[in-house]
């Protein structure tokens, strides 16, 4: 049998297959119903086909999907749907929002190549699908309801790129393996300028109902990953919006770059020369490759060791990087305008730290994987799962300086919470940390459900036939 990831999305004919029963399903009803009848005030026309694709919680493995390094998410429920109508002969877009009062529709030429760039719209994303074969006398109709909460590290931004992307996709009578899908809206969303690792698109593209994934990269792959039944990971916004785009040069590309030339210097002090080093030493993992291969001299493969020998633990200054590299930093990025935006920004780099923390997390996804698949008791995985999850979220914090989940300058925290007691805990946190912001104003009483929330690991990308 074909793994997963080498299938097409799944087209249904019915909401059940991804909504199951229940309250996620009337709910569900009640949203496309509503998609749909938006759409007809709209357009004056029933869509030709729906597509939704969700959000995620990163459960371990942050900061490292851009180093190559394996992430192990889960899809959450909270979704974006699309509903979309194919227009011959038109060559616009038309895109609209269920939520008509604070998204008004915008109209763009359905022609790529004469796409104005709009920083920070999610409409840019639509226009930059490399798409095969494209036919350029067609227009699209579309409108799309999203739950999933913006700013938050939850991946609104995927849920949005993948559901569109597929949605177009669909109409256009095509669909390709996830695993093309996910490296295609990986590449989209490139274009609002941060130079994202692949894992909120695979797992909104890829995941399975009831399973966490481990996501590899290069080439993409997705593991269905089982939890411990008698945990549920519990999901709390801090409310502060993380605006990965506008702040992308002080931190998330900031920390690529950082990642970047500490593999270059890694790659050198190893015994490269520098200008194969700059050339050839990309990532991180790229560095762990060379000490695999140095293990025989070295006498250890382990790139942490490395770390600790030859990255010192004081900030680095930009010359003092270019007289290690043999070469002006602006060069080494020529071709990277968002990271040369982060060399005008940075003071300095913190080159080990941000090493320490990739390399160690990378192994805590892995322990992480062992831990559920292990046989110890429940009680013991809880633990060591949640010991895990500690270190990552100090490692993130101290090493990292990022916090959270997802990029995590703001957003969501998640906690590994023991199934019994999570009502409890979400009281708990209710009273303690959102009572207070209610009572400001920074959030309203009747929202708190949208900021807090337990959740199972949902399903992937779908299409539908309604
Ligand atoms: P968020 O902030 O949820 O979009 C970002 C990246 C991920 C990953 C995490 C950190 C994008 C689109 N996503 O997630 O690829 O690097 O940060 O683990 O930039
Ligand atoms: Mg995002």
């Amino acid at each position: 049998m074909a793994r997963h990831e080498e299938l097409p999305v799944p087209v249904f004919k019915s909401l059940e297959p991804v909504y199951g029963t229940g309250s996620h399903l009337e709910e569900a009803e009640l949203r496309f119903s509503k998609l749909k009848s938006k759409f007809n005030e709209f357009f004056g026309h029933p869509p030709d086909i729906c597509a939704r694709s969700p959000g995620r919680v990163n459960l371990i493995g942050e900061h490292i999907d851009y180093e190559g390094y394996s992430v192990l998410p889960m899809a959450i429920r909270q979704d974006t749907i699309v509903a979309i109508r194919k227009v011959e002969g038109e060559k616009v877009l038309r895109i609209a929002n269920v939520n008509s009062e604070k998204y008004t529709m915008c109209t763009y030429p359905a022609d790529p190549d004469q796409f104005m760039f709009r920083y920070g719209s999610l409409l840019q994303y639509f226009h930059q699908l490399k798409w095969r074969n494209v036919d350029r006398t067609v227009g699209f109709q579309v409108v799309v309801d999203g739950i999933v909460p913006t700013g938050s590290g939850l991946s609104s931004s995927a849920a949005f790129v993948c559901s569109s992307t597929i949605a177009i996709m669909a109409v256009m009578g095509e669909n390709f393996p996830k695993k093309d899908l996910a490296q295609l809206t990986c590449e989209c969303e490139r274009h609002i300028g941060t130079q994202s690792g692949g894992m909120d698109q695979a797992i909104s593209v890829m995941a399975q109902s009831g399973f966490a994934a481990l996501i590899d990269f290069n080439p993409i792959r997705a593991t269905e990953v089982q939890l411990p039944a008698g945990g549920t990971f519990v999901i709390a916004h801090s409310l502060a919006e993380s605006q990965k785009a506008v702040t992308a040069a002080t931190n998330y590309n900031n920390r690529v770059v950082e990642c970047r030339l500490a593999a270059i210097v890694l790659g050198i002090k190893l015994g490269l020369k520098a200008e194969k080093a700059i050339a050839e030493v990309k990532t991180l993992s790229d560095v762990e490759a060379l000490c695999v291969s140095f293990a025989g001299t070295r006498g250890s493969s382990d790139p942490g060791l490395a770390v600790k020998e030859f990255l010192k633990e004081e900030p680095y200054s930009s010359e003092e990087i270019e007289q290690i590299i043999n070469e002006k930093l602006p060069t080494v990025f020529a071709n990277s305008p968002s990271s040369l935006d982060v060399l005008r920004a940075a003071k300095h780099f913190k080159l080990h730290q941000r090493a320490a923390h990739v390399y160690s997390e990378s192994k805590r996804v892995y322990a992480f994987k062992d831990t559920v698949s292990s046989k110890s008791s429940e009680e013991e995985m809880l633990k060591k799962l949640g010991d895990l999850m500690n270190d990552s979220h100090y490692s993130c914090s101290v090493l990292y300086e990022c916090r959270l989940t997802g990029a995590g300058w703001g957003g969501c925290a998640v906690a590994l919470v023991k199934e019994s007691i999570v009502p409890q805990f979400i009281l708990k946190l209710k009273e303690q940390y959102y009572q207070s912001r209610i009572n400001k104003g920074l959030v309203k009483k009747s929202d708190i459900d949208l900021y807090i929330f337990a959740s199972k690991p949902s399903s992937g990308a779908a299409i539908f036939e309604l």
